[in-house]
This record gives C-alpha cells, structure tokens and sequence, in this order.
C-alpha cells in the first residue's frame, strides 16, 4: 500500500478528466481542443446531451464591497444578487468603481383592474334583470373571470330596471336563511396559468334597491366553492329607491391572506347575499352610478 502515492494518481486522474490543456497557459472545460483565441475555453457539454451554462461569482452588494480590488483588476466581474439589484459588473480601476454590464429588472407587482361590470348598457324592462351569468365588460388576461351569476331563489318577475343587473324575491329574514335558499349573486376569479395575483380592493360600487327590496347584505369569499367566509360585517344598503341608488365604500380585502398571491390552482368565489325584502316583489340591484365599469375587482399582478 502505498496511500499518498494512490491519492495524487487519482488527484491528477480527476484534474486530467476535469480539465483538458492545449499549448501554453491554455485550460479547456469539457473540451480537450480550446480555441487557440482562448486562455480558457469553457464548453457548454462534454457529451452532448448534458449542457450548463458559466455562472460568475455572485456576490451581495457587501461582499462585492469587501473585494480587495486594485489597478491590477481592471475588467474583473461578478454578478450582483440583493434585492432589487441584480447586475452583471465589471470593475473600473480608471474610475475605481464597478460599472453595470446589464441588468435585469425585478418583477415589481403592478396594481390593476382585474375584473370589472358595466351595467349601464342593460335595458331591463319585463322579467329582464340583466343576463345570468353576465360576463365581465373589462378583464385583466392575468385572471379568468366568471359572470355574474343570478342565485336560483333570486326572483325575476316584474320589470327590472334600465342600468342596472339584478332580481327580486328576497323576502328572507336572515342571512342563514338567505344563503339556504340561494337569494345571492356569485363570480369568480381565476389567476390565469403562470401568474401570481392578489386581490386587493373592490372600487366603491352603487346598490339600488326598492322599497320592499331587501334591506340588508353581505360580502362573502370562498377559495374552494363550498366553504364561504364573510367579507367584513352585513350592510345596510340605504333609503334611496331611484335611480341614483346608494353609493357603498371602496372594501379593503389586502388584509384576507386567502386571496393573496393566487395561482391558477385557485377559484376564489365571490357571493353577495342578501335578505330583509318585505315582498317577494321588492328588487335589488348592481346599480350603474358611473361611466365605465360600475363593479370593479382590483389587485396585484407578479
Ligand atoms: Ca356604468
């Protein structure tokens, strides 16, 4: 047994193996034939079938700092990787600084418009409360949205109003009893495939109602169609029974850790219930109250 000798066969085994040398001062990686243009030729496969890419030293922007560069290291480059910074650089010893080679930008989210409902160009008028499903007039193609969707105890007899979507036959006195016999209108949004989405907000909207329409509602979310979850608190809808309806707040939902940071494997279900109508007759209303879009979903695209 001779061990250190059987190591340094092997060491040299495995640097031969590694590394292929040509001419003077020349190293060829995965190549046993580097150009003679090169001191160092690196070859993206030794098989053809098996391929990698250089990778330089990538260094935050505190250990790039602590780099003992000098005169001697003009040309010297590393890839800068924190935070938003991500740069290929070349170190400047004229100006004794590291200058940007390129790069990359970093996927900020941009806030926008994912879902939105125009009702004012619905006519109404006998037994027409706008169509069900009643797809959305604006959508962001980093979601897939689902219309707006009448519940089957949401009544449409009577006449419904000009600009406007919505039914009647709310005559329930609770919420629980609401949600049993359907009185609720439904959407959904789904993040397309690849995308990362967040909902964010819904854009102050305008309920009209009529005297006897129901009273009062809720916001509700689900993220697997059968278990819901309320949105805030129930809302009164107001007094107003013409046309000029009752104009509700803008609904925060930054803070549902549910409808954050979406992926195409997720359905969020959105359902607005309601109850408290005093006749079946009594109507209720996604009213149009604005140019544009008269419901509207926003949130982060990545
Ligand atoms: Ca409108």
């Amino acid at each position: 047994m001779n061990y250190p000798h059987d190591y340094w066969r092997l060491c040299v085994l495995i640097f031969c193996f590694l590394f292929s040398y040509k001419g003077v001062g020349q190293v060829g990686i995965n190549t046993s034939n580097p150009s003679p243009a090169a001191v160092l030729d690196v070859n993206s496969s030794n098989d053809g079938i098996n391929f990698g890419g250089f990778l330089p030293p990538k260094v935050s922007l505190t250990q790039r700092n602590n780099i003992p560069v000098g005169t001697n290291d003009d040309g010297l480059m590393v890839f800068l990787s924190e935070g938003t910074n991500r740069c290929l650089q070349i170190y400047d010893a004229i100006e004794s600084a590291w200058s940007n080679v390129y790069c990359m930008p970093v996927n900020d989210p941009v806030y926008t418009l994912l879902a939105g409902w125009n009702v004012s160009p619905l006519t109404g008028g006998s037994g027409n409360y706008g169509p069900s499903p009643f797809a959305a007039t604006a959508t962001s193609p980093s979601v897939i949205v689902g219309g707006l969707i009448r519940g089957a105890g949401i009544g449409t007899g009577g006449s419904g109003a000009t600009g406007a979507w919505g039914g009647n036959s709310f005559n329930v006195t609770t919420k629980a009893n609401a949600i049993t016999n359907n009185k609720f209108a439904t959407f959904t949004i789904t993040p397309s495939s690849g995308e990362n989405v967040s909902i964010t907000d819904i854009d102050p909207y305008n309920i009209r109602r009529s005297g006897t329409g129901p009273t009062t509602g809720i916001w509700q979310y689900s993220i697997n169609g059968v278990d819901f979850f309320d949105i805030g608190s129930p809302i009164t809808w107001g007094g107003t029974t013409s046309a000029a309806g009752n104009l509700q707040p803008a609904m925060d939902l930054s803070g549902i850790p549910a409808l954050q940071n979406l992926t195409s494997a997720t359905t969020v279900t959105f359902r607005l219930v309601n109850w408290g109508a005093s006749a079946a007759g009594g109507t209720w209303y996604l009213n149009n109250f604005q140019t544009g879009d008269d419901l509207i979903v926003r949130g982060y695209v990545n």
